[in-house]
């Protein structure tokens, strides 16, 4: 059951890597580490190699704002998780009112990047409404089944897993948290939720989402039981590791302890991940954060059944962690200004990339620009060739004030786009058209946006750089 259930946008990137596997190890006669000892220099670029998710929390109002945010997002991560915009007081505020404008935007993102979704999150004691709080048992299970089977239908197909409950366990002793679910409901809220869950979108993974269960600790004894039970059920895929963790104490038990998980015939996920210092931090102290990242990282890429890490936001600034721990921040890999920080480098190394700061094995090469005067110019740089494929980024000018645009170039040779983000249309073949994403149409005169993707080629041949064409569309 586990195993025939179709992960949908997963299950396309695996089965593109596994394709470009055949043919390395075919044409080459190569073991995997040579042709993986890979210059791949994003974040998304290594995760896609390795099959597995590398994902970040985003925020819908930075989404919609902010051209560098999302395009960091869109290149550096294949799986998004919504931050807040899918949580119950932002869906269902009101007793049947619901407002999916954000979650859909950043769903909507998603699918244009080709990126999963894990959905966060059904049922927990926060950011749930008030008129929930004061339900009955009977009429709050009603509203729960009812909530959990709207939010999952909605995106049946498109959010490829849940955290179906979150943080029912308490801090102390490994007590069930006593929540007003807990109050109202008994343990049994638990099973429900899961029971809906499944039946709502049988295709979707689901999780129990909990934080300090990264070490063997009473916490993630308590865990382990309620996950055993669901098991048994078979309502459960996998556990969540929300991995908020404070500047040198990567638990020296995470891995055993998330072997005895995936012993249960479970997945294993870092959800939130972010690892905090005391303000200000100084220099050796990011460069023991990145130590722990990359620890944190490794151990996922490692461990077959981990299906990947989520870091939870993507600026320091973006960050929960000052609000709560005041005195504390600087908890995740890019900077305010978008410079990456010594933890994104080792990330990308803990996932198979070259984290080094050193230029990938091949130059990357550059088109000189076409001339400009028409209404847009498009121009393509290759970032990091392999032997076997390559990634290109491309910038749109504009040179008047664009609505959309249109690219289209052909191929001189093997090169075909195997993936691609912010960018949509009619792209595989050898000929590309391409028209602009939903969010990046949009460019004033004199500026310029970007799309990327990947392309597969014969083994040791150029990636080229063809000329070209863009028009206002
Ligand atoms: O990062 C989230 C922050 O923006 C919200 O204000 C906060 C509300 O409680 O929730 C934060 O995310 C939490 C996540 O949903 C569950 N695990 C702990 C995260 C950090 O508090």
């Amino acid at each position: 059951m586990l195993l025939s259930r179709p992960h949908h946008s997963r299950q396309r990137r695996r089965a593109l890597i596994a394709g470009v596997v055949t043919v390395a190890t075919a044409a080459l006669g190569l073991g995997l580490s040579t042709q993986f000892a890979s210059a791949q220099t994003t974040l998304r670029g290594a995760a896609d190699e390795l099959g597995k998710d590398i994902g970040v929390a985003v925020s819908y109002d930075q989404l919609q704002n902010n051209a560098t945010y999302r395009n960091i997002v869109a290149t550096e991560f294949n799986s998004l998780t919504a931050e807040n915009a899918m949580k119950w007081d932002a869906t269902e505020p009101s007793d049947g009112q619901y407002t999916f404008t954000q979650a859909d935007a950043i769903v909507n993102f998603a699918e244009d990047n080709d990126q999963t979704v894990h959905g966060h999150t059904f049922v927990w004691h926060q950011q749930t409404p008030q008129w929930v709080q004061n339900l009955s048992g009977t009429a709050m299970q009603a509203a729960m089944v009812e909530h959990i089977n709207t939010v999952a239908n909605r995106y049946e197909g498109r959010v490829d897993s849940w955290d179906v409950v979150n943080e029912v366990v308490s801090d102390s002793n490994g007590a069930m948290r006593d929540s007003f679910w807990l109050r109202a409901m008994g343990e049994g809220y638990i099973t429900t939720a899961f029971q809906t869950a499944r039946a709502a979108d049988p295709n979707a993974d689901l999780y129990i989402n909990d934080y300090s269960i990264e070490a063997d600790n009473a916490k993630s004894d308590r865990i382990y039981t309620i996950a055993q039970g669901l098991v048994n059920q078979n309502l459960l895929d996998g556990v969540g590791f929300q991995s908020h963790l404070i500047l040198g104490q990567v638990p020296s038990t995470m891995e055993s302890n998330l072997q005895r998980f995936v012993d249960l015939g479970l997945k294993v996920r870092i959800t939130e991940l972010d690892i905090r210092i005391t303000m200000p931090a100084d220099s050796s102290e990011l460069a023991r954060q990145a130590q722990d990242y990359e620890r944190v990282v490794s151990l996922c890429a490692e461990l077959a059944d981990c299906s990947g890490v989520t870091v939870w936001g993507l600026r320091d600034g973006d960050s929960w962690v000052p609000g709560v721990f005041p005195g504390e921040g600087a908890p995740l890999l890019y900077n305010d200004d978008f410079s990456k920080k010594s933890a994104y480098d080792s990330v990308l190394d803990a996932l198979g990339g070259d984290g080094t700061g050193e230029p990938p094995t091949s130059d990357p090469v550059t088109t000189t620009p076409p001339p400009t005067g028409s209404g847009c110019t498009a121009t393509l740089s290759v970032q990091s060739p392999w032997n076997t494929g390559a990634t290109y980024s491309a910038t749109v000018r504009a040179n008047q004030a664009l609505t959309g645009w249109r690219v289209t170039w052909t191929w001189p040779g093997s090169e075909r786009i195997s993936n691609a983000w912010s960018v949509q249309g009619t792209l595989t073949g050898a000929t590309v058209t391409g028209t602009n994403a939903g969010y990046n149409g949009t460019v004033a005169a004199g500026q310029t946006t970007t799309f990327g993707f990947n392309i597969t080629k014969a083994d040791g041949s150029t990636a080229s750089v063809p000329t070209v064409t863009c028009t206002p569309a």
